[in-house]
C-alpha cells in the first residue's frame, strides 16, 4: 500500500505545479499592466501574422499565392520545403515595429507592421505589405494576397462588405481586446498614393482550430474567377469560394470564425491594414498612407541608434552591409518571438501513460519559425544572452514564465509544445517530455548577465524557484561518487545507436559511454552545476539571503584537483566523462530474423556490433564535452592543464577548423559517424554557435586574467572570432539565412533555416559583448 502511495502521488506531482508564487505577478502580462507587449508577431510559425499574449486569442495573418497554370502554391506557415530564398525580419524591435522581407521565386515582399498605444487593450497597429517582381516579365503573373482574422473559442467578428464582394472590415469584440475595426484598405500603386486595380473576393468560414486554417483556405479556392483591367487582357484566377468544410470537421463544433479578404493584382501593389482599438479615445487620424510611411520612417531611425548605442557595431568598424546582417539576427530572433498557450504531454518512469500537464502560457523565442516553432529550455538560454542586451525587462518576463512552467517536483521540460497550432508541427513521437529528462540551466547564464540591474522584487519572486530547480537537479542527475553528475533519460537500448543519444544534455548524439549504466559520470553537466551553484549564490548574496551552502558547492565543484581526478583522461589528453565504454564498436548491416519459409527475407537493418567488451574508463572522445572546464570558465588560468586544452582547440587535426570549433575532433573515432541508418551525425562534427559563443568568452576571459596563457588566449580569442563571424556572414550573404549549423569542412550553412536562435549569438561576438 506504501508503494502504491508513493505512485500515486508522484503521478500527481508531475503535473501539481510548483507551489511557489508564481514569478510573474498575476495579471502582469495583461493589456492593462503591460500594454506594449500586449500585440506582437507572436506567430514566429507563419510568415507574417499578430495575436496578442491571451489564452485564445484572436489572430491575424496573411497567405499569398502567385497565381500560375496548377494554382500556384498557397504560403502561410514558414515550411522549408516553400524554398523561399530569403525571409527574415531585417528590423524587429520587439514591441512597437518590424521590417521583414520576403523572397518568393521573382516575388519580393516587403511586411512591414508598426504598433500605436492608446486606449486600455493594448492600442491600434497597421501593416504595410508591399510587392513587386524581380526581372522585367509582363505583364507580371497575378498575385493574391489573403489577409485574414480567426477566433479561437471566444470573440464575435462582424464582416463588412463593398459590392458583395470586397471585404472593407471586419468589427468585432474579444476577452482581453475589447471592440476593435479591422480597416482593408485599397491597394495602391507601389509609391505614391494612386489606387491600383484589383479583384477582390473573402471567405467567412467556421474555424475548425487554428492550426487547419492553410487547408480551409486552401480547400474553398476555385478558378472560376477572372481578372479583368479596362483595355487589358482578361486572366483566370483562383480565389476564395465557398467553403464546405474540412473532411473529418463534419459534426464537430466549430472553433471560431474566420472572415479572409482576398486582394488580387497585378505587382507592383502595396496594401495596407489598419487594427483600431475601440477604447483608443483621441485617434490622431487614422495610421496609414503618410502618416504610416512617416512612423516607419521614425521606428526605423530610432532602431537603428539604439542597436549602435547597445552593440557599437559602427564604432567598431563594422561596414555597413555587416551590420544590417547584424540588425536581421538580432531583428530575426526577436520576430521569433511567440506566445504560446495549452498543455505539455508528460511522462513519468512510474507511469505507463502519458499525461496532460495543467494550461500554461509561454513567452518564449523560437529555435528556428520553420523547424521548431516552439520553446526549448536550454536554447531559451542562449537567446536571452542576447535579448537581455536589448531589452532586460523582456527578458527577466521570458525568464519567469519558464520558471513558472515548473511542476511540484521542480521539473521543467525540456520542450515546450503548447497549442494546437504548436502541437500540429511535431511528430507524434516526438510529443512526450519525460520527467527525468533535464536540461542544461543556461537560463541561469542569461540571469547572471541579468543579475545587476534586476529589481529586487523581481528575484525575491524567482528565488523559491530557482532554488527548488536547483535542488531538482542535484536530486535527480546525481552521479555515482559524490560531486558527480549524470545525465538521465540516455536512450535504453544500446543495440540500436552507434552510440546511445543523450538528449537532455541539448548534445544529442555526441559521443558518451557506449554502455549507459548508473556508473557515468558527465563532466558537462558537472560544469552546469559548478555555474549554477555560482549564480545561487551570486543570486542569494543580492537578496540578503544564506549563499553559504551554494557558495561551498561552488567552491567543491571548481576544485581543479578534484576536477582532474574525476575526469581528466591521460590517454587522451583532454577532460572527459567516465563510464562502462567500448572504444571499439561500429554499425553493421545483419538480418536479424531468418526468412519465414516461403516468404522473401527480412531486409537488412544496420545493427551494433562491440568488437570489445566495454568496462569502466574514461570515454575516448574529444570534443565539446571535453573542453567544459575552459567554456564555463571552471578551469583557473595558471592550471597546467589549460595549455592542453588551449591546444586542442587550435589543433586542426583536433577542433580547430577556419570556419569555427567543431563538436567532435576529426580524430575522434565517432567524428562525422552515423548514428543509425536515418540519423546523420549532428553533434559530431558540424559546427554550432552557442558552443563557439561559449569559447569565444571564456577564451575572451581568459587572456584578461594574469596566466602564463594569456597570450595565447587572446591570440586564439581573435582567430576565432574573426573565423566565426566571417563565416556566418558569408553564409549569410551566400543563402539568405542563419543556419542550425555549419560544415566543418565547407563553412556552409546546414540543419534546419532560418535559424535565428542561438546562431544570432554571432551579434554579441561582433560586439565583443559578453
Ligand atoms: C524534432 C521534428 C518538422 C536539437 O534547437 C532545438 C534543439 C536543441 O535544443 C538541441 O540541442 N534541436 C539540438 O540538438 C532541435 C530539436 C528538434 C527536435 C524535434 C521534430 C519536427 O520536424
Amino acid at each position: 500500500a506504501a508503494a502504491e502511495w508513493n505512485r500515486w502521488s508522484a503521478a500527481a506531482r508531475l503535473v501539481t505545479p510548483h507551489p511557489a508564487p508564481p514569478a510573474l505577478p498575476p495579471g502582469s502580462t495583461g493589456p492593462l499592466a503591460s500594454p506594449g507587449r500586449f500585440w506582437g508577431t507572436y506567430r514566429p510559425h507563419v510568415y507574417f501574422g499578430m495575436k496578442t499574449r491571451s489564452p485564445r486569442a484572436l489572430v491575424t495573418g496573411l497567405m499569398w499565392l502567385q497565381q500560375g497554370e496548377g494554382g500556384g502554391s498557397l504560403r502561410h506557415t514558414c515550411e522549408q520545403g516553400d524554398g523561399l530564398s530569403r525571409y527574415g525580419w531585417v528590423m524587429h524591435d520587439g514591441e512597437n515595429f518590424g521590417v521583414q522581407e520576403i523572397r518568393d521565386g521573382d516575388l519580393l515582399l516587403k511586411t512591414e507592421f508598426v504598433k500605436r498605444p492608446g486606449g486600455e487593450h493594448g492600442g491600434d497597429w497597421s501593416w504595410r505589405v508591399t510587392a513587386r517582381m524581380e526581372g522585367k516579365g509582363s505583364p507580371a503573373p497575378l498575385l493574391s494576397l489573403f489577409f485574414y482574422v480567426a477566433t479561437d473559442g471566444q470573440g464575435t467578428l462582424e464582416p463588412h462588405l463593398e459590392n458583395k464582394t470586397r471585404l472593407a472590415a471586419v468589427t468585432g469584440t474579444s476577452e482581453e481586446l475589447g471592440d476593435f475595426t479591422l480597416t482593408f484598405l485599397r491597394p495602391m500603386v507601389e509609391s505614391g498614393e494612386d489606387p491600383k486595380y484589383a479583384s477582390y473576393n473573402y471567405l467567412d468560414a467556421a474555424s475548425p482550430g487554428l492550426h487547419r486554417l492553410t487547408e480551409v483556405v486552401r480547400s474553398s479556392l476555385s478558378n472560376r474567377f477572372v481578372f479583368a483591367p479596362r483595355g487589358k487582357s482578361r486572366r483566370r484566377f483562383f480565389a476564395v469560394d465557398a467553403f464546405r468544410g474540412l473532411p473529418g470537421a463534419a459534426g464537430e463544433p466549430p472553433r471560431g470564425r474566420l472572415l479572409l479578404h482576398q486582394v488580387t493584382l497585378e505587382p507592383p501593389g502595396t496594401v495596407e491594414v489598419t487594427f483600431e482599438s475601440g477604447s483608443v479615445a483621441d485617434r490622431p487620424g487614422r495610421l496609414a498612407g503618410g502618416a504610416l510611411s512617416a512612423a516607419l520612417a521614425r521606428h526605423t531611425a530610432a532602431f537603428e541608434q539604439r542597436f549602435e548605442e547597445t552593440f557599437g557595431l559602427g564604432r567598431k568598424g563594422f561596414p555597413p552591409p555587416q551590420r544590417r546582417f547584424a540588425q536581421a539576427a538580432l531583428s530575426d530572433m526577436l520576430g521569433g518571438m511567440g506566445y504560446f498557450h495549452g498543455r505539455s504531454l508528460v511522462q513519468s518512469p512510474l507511469q505507463e501513460r502519458p499525461v496532460p500537464a495543467p494550461e500554461a502560457a509561454l513567452f518564449t523565442a523560437v529555435p528556428s519559425r520553420s523547424f521548431f516553432p516552439r520553446g526549448f529550455l536550454w536554447d531559451e538560454g542562449f537567446h536571452q544572452l542576447l535579448l537581455a542586451r536589448w531589452d532586460p525587462a523582456l527578458s527577466r518576463e521570458v525568464i519567469a514564465h519558464w520558471l513558472d512552467l515548473m511542476n511540484a517536483e521542480g521539473w521543467i521540460p525540456r520542450e515546450q509544445i503548447l497549442g494546437e497550432e504548436a502541437r500540429a508541427k511535431v511528430p507524434p513521437e516526438f510529443l512526450l517530455q519525460h520527467s527525468e529528462t533535464a536540461n542544461p540551466p543556461t537560463l541561469l547564464l542569461a540571469l547572471q548577465q541579468l543579475l545587476p540591474d534586476a529589481p529586487l522584487p523581481y528575484l525575491q519572486r524567482l528565488f523559491p524557484r530557482l532554488r527548488a530547480w536547483y535542488d531538482w537537479y542535484n536530486r535527480t542527475q546525481a552521479g555515482p561518487l559524490p560531486l558527480t553528475f549524470r545525465w538521465r533519460g540516455r536512450d535504453p537500448n544500446p543495440e540500436r545507436f552507434l552510440n546511445p543519444k543523450t538528449l537532455a544534455s541539448g548534445l544529442d548524439d555526441y559521443p558518451r559511454a557506449s554502455h549507459p549504466s548508473p556508473e557515468e559520470r558527465h563532466l558537462d553537466l558537472r560544469c552546469w552545476m559548478a555555474l549554477a551553484s555560482r549564480v545561487l549564490g551570486e543570486v542569494a548574496e543580492r537578496l540578503g539571503e544564506p549563499a553559504g551552502p551554494y557558495r561551498e558547492m561552488e567552491r567543491a565543484l571548481s576544485d581543479n584537483g578534484l576536477l582532474e581526478q574525476l575526469h581528466w583522461a591521460q590517454e587522451l589528453g583532454a577532460f572527459a566523462d567516465y563510464g562502462n565504454h567500448s572504444s571499439a564498436v561500429g554499425l553493421r548491416w545483419q538480418r536479424l530474423a531468418p526468412a519465414a519459409p516461403g516468404r522473401p527475407p527480412p531486409a537488412p537493418q544496420l545493427v551494433r556490433e562491440v568488437r570489445e567488451t566495454p568496462q569502466p574508463r574514461f570515454v575516448g572522445a574529444l570534443g565539446y564535452v571535453s573542453l567544459f572546464p575552459l567554456l564555463l570558465q571552471l578551469l583557473r588560468p595558471d592550471s597546467p592543464r589549460l595549455p592542453a586544452v588551449l591546444a586542442t582547440m587550435r589543433s586542426e587535426r583536433q577542433l580547430w577548423t577556419p570556419f569555427g570549433l567543431r563538436s567532435l575532433a576529426r580524430d575522434s573515432p565517432l567524428y562525422m559517424q552515423r548514428n543509425t541508418e536515418h540519423d546523420p551525425p549532428y553533434w559530431r562534427g558540424p559546427i554550432w554557435v552557442n558552443i563557439n559563443y561559449l569559447a569565444l568568452r571564456a577564451l575572451r576571459g581568459y587572456a584578461g586574467a594574469d596566466g602564463p596563457q594569456r597570450e595565447r588566449a587572446a591570440e586564439i580569442y581573435r582567430e576565432l572570432r574573426h573565423n566565426l563571424v566571417a563565416n556566418l556572414y558569408r553564409q549569410y550573404t551566400e543563402s539568405g539565412f542563419l543556419w542550425e549549423q555549419y560544415s566543418d569542412s565547407t563553412g556552409r550553412g546546414q540543419g534546419c533555416h532560418p535559424f535565428a536562435g542561438w546562431s544570432a549569438l554571432v551579434v554579441l561576438v561582433m560586439a565583443e559583448d559578453y
